[in-house]
């Protein structure tokens, strides 16, 4: 039956299409002709550089940006096969560049690709998609060429001179016709080079970008592997061991592990099968908590760590100020999940558990130390969540002896349909007086807050659940806190900060973006989160109407259509200057304010920023906000 399908299914029908198939639909090959699609097709070239690193044959690679957006790779490895195959006649490298069962979405027998072993895949999808592409070879004393449009041969390979070097180059432009945008986004190209250099110990990876002078360039290279990596992410953070626990394992699935404590509260999990970042987690992290957890409370039991009283430690406690990197290598992947992002493979699971298990315990025993000053952390941990849970009962308890269970600073809006509804958290008590005056109290929802707002990335669950600052936050958006949070039951589909343009304001937009990234995740995940932009000034001049703009650029154009002479430039310093009805038609109402989606598409970023401007050590905060003064100063975070 499985073969059946395999020979006569409609994916193969698709395959026999050849690469046309791939220009009319690339959504399914890439995922999207978004500049996220575009990326991918560097990551798939580059994908064949790393297999042939991961094959033990290649130690460099060299990614350029060249000018007019042409991306070129090279490596070091043995250069792609350039025989002619006996049934196609034509050389092992064309086909690998021109026929789509050389691997894609539809090719093979495992759906997708699995790093190390499977080479060439995706490289006829970046020729499909290319407006032009051309490979040169070096191999078998030989230097060697093919040349490509749109994923047509116009030069089949030929040897073009001598060469005593090995290795594979490849440029392409990407298709303008089909792609939304050609402009590559350098920052975003240079991390996934730097994770992938964390993830394959030992190569060097360098990427340049030559569009502008001076060009940009960076190169990665880490003898460390994940232990680079768990210290890199922990590079602001303040350690309870110095060097991280690392675990390597080979065999059906290998595994790679590093692991470092933290004094912070967050945990900090990146999970990695074939190189691919495990959004949504999956049998590997089951694996990984499941061995954590046992591992460190036997430690506890058998070296008498733990009080009667304390019970068992659970596994949110021994993950306090965790921060782990786990990458496995899994044959035939199975992704599951709305992103397609969560391993599903269950086998996973035990092997990963007992590597674990195993590696942790030896290193327990073998560090009394370190073992000691974690499990201290996790019993206290420990205590905290029996304090919080009690705070906890206690906010339910009064909660459902009061008729509502609304705070009552929260003036609710009428309608009860949540992805209509809104609520605007107001700083201070004047503005939110107006905007109680100036909304469509039909759906739009005011809670004011003021006073000092307590700092989460600094405070335990137990004071966030009984601090009045944070409580009618927890209540109004009625969805719960950290594990028992259920975006399902938010009251409102769209979170409003809004706050002054000041350094205050922005002092409490942090707070509350670190509360929300913290304490309800899924609620930034989902795009429910956004933040007001007030009017930075008000232009008035007699006969016209007001203008408001905000941003100094609109300010300039403004007063230059309006011709300068008799405008009244009004600058708004906080949200209290505005009488409700301008607050309403500049800010609220939604025909006309402009609102700021919260994305924080990059965890480890946002977790790097919330660590820096919220947590202890100084000298990195100084060095952020030097770094991004101008940044920081228009747009806070
Ligand atoms: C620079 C940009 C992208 C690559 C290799 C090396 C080999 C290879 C690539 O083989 C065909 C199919 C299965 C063996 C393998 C060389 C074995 C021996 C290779 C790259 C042949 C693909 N010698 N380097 N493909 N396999 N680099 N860089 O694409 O049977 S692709």
């Amino acid at each position: 039956m499985e073969k059946f399908e395999h020979e006569y299914g409609a994916e193969q029908i698709q395959v026999l299409e050849g690469l046309e198939a791939v220009r009319k639909r690339p959504g399914m090959y890439i995922g999207s002709v978004s500049i996220r699609g575009l990326h991918h097709l560097v990551y798939e070239i580059v994908d064949n550089c790393v297999d042939e690193a991961l094959a033990g044959y290649c130690t460099e690679i060299d990614i350029k940006i060249e000018p007019g957006n042409i991306i070129s790779v090279q490596d070091n490895g043995r250069g792609i096969p350039v025989d002619i195959h006996p049934k196609t006649k034509i050389s092992a490298a064309e086909t690998v560049y021109t026929k789509l069962h050389a691997g894609g979405k539809f090719g093979g027998d495992s759906g997708y690709k699995v790093s190390g072993g499977l080479h060439g895949v995706g490289a006829s999808v970046v020729n499909a998609l290319s407006e032009w592409t051309e490979v040169t070879i070096a191999r078998d004393g030989g230097l060697f060429e093919m040349k490509f449009n749109r994923g047509k041969t116009v030069q089949p390979l030929k040897r073009i001179g001598d060469s005593d070097k090995t290795g594979t180059k490849v440029r392409f432009l990407a298709d303008s016709t089909i792609f939304e945008t050609l402009e590559y986004d350098y920052t975003t190209l240079e991390e996934r080079f730097r994770e992938i250099a964390f993830l394959t110990k030992g190569l060097k990876i360098n990427i340049e970008d030559l569009r502008e002078e001076p060009s940009k360039k960076a190169e990665f290279h880490f003898e460390g592997g994940l232990k680079s990596f768990v210290e890199y992410l922990n590079k602001n953070k303040e350690k309870l061991h110095k060097a991280p626990i690392y675990i390597e394992k080979s065999g059906e699935v290998p595994i790679e592990i590093a692991i470092q404590y933290t004094t912070s509260y967050s945990e900090n999990i990146l999970t990695f099968v074939n190189n691919i970042n495990t959004v949504e987690g999956g049998t590997h992290l089951e694996g990984f908590k499941r061995a954590l957890t046992k591992t460190f409370n036997d430690y506890a039991k058998s070296h008498n760590l733990l009080k009667e009283k304390d019970g068992n430690l659970q596994g949110e406690d021994i993950r306090e100020g965790i921060t782990a990197v786990v990458s496995v290598k899994v044959k035939e992947p199975q992704f599951e999940g709305q992103t397609k992002t969560k391993l599903g493979n269950s086998n996973v699971t035990g092997i990963v558990s007992s590597a674990v298990s195993e590696a942790l315990a030896n290193f327990l025993e073998e560090n009394p130390t370190v073992a000691k000053a974690i499990l201290e952390k996790c019993i206290s941990a420990s205590r905290a969540r029996e304090a919080a849970r009690k705070a906890r009962e206690l906010v339910r308890r009064k909660s459902a002896l009061e008729t509502s269970t609304l705070p009552g600073k929260l003036a609710d809006c009428s309608s009860k349909v949540a992805s209509e509804c809104e609520v605007y958290i107001v700083e201070g008590d004047s503005a939110g007086g107006s905007a109680k005056q100036g909304r469509d109290r039909r759906f739009q929802a005011i809670l004011p807050l003021w006073g000092k707002m307590l700092n989460v990335e600094k405070s335990r669950a137990d004071k966030i659940y009984n601090n009045d600052k944070l409580q009618p936050v927890i209540l109004a958006v009625g969805a719960g806190i950290g594990a028992d949070f259920d975006i399902s039951k938010i009251r409102y589909g769209k979170v409003i900060i809004m706050a002054d343009a000041d350094v205050d304001g922005a002092h409490i937009r942090t707070l509350l973006l670190t509360f929300f990234f913290r304490y309800m995740r899924p609620l930034i995940e989902n795009g429910n989160v956004y933040l007001a932009q007030p009017p930075l000034y008000k232009l008035s001049k007699k006969g016209k109407p007001d203008v408001y703009c905000y941003t100094d650029e609109e300010m300039t154009k403004h007063l230059n259509e309006m011709g300068r002479d008799g405008v009244n430039i009004q600058r708004y310093k906080g949200l209290g200057e505005m009488n409700p009805e301008q607050l309403w038609e500049t800010t609220m109402n939604p025909e006309h304010r402009i609102l700021i989606k919260v994305k924080l598409e990059d965890a480890i970023k946002a977790d790097e920023i919330f660590t820096i401007l919220m947590g202890d050590d100084i000298t990195p905060r100084r060095k952020f906000i030097e770094e991004n003064a101008k940044y920081v100063k228009n747009l806070d975070i």
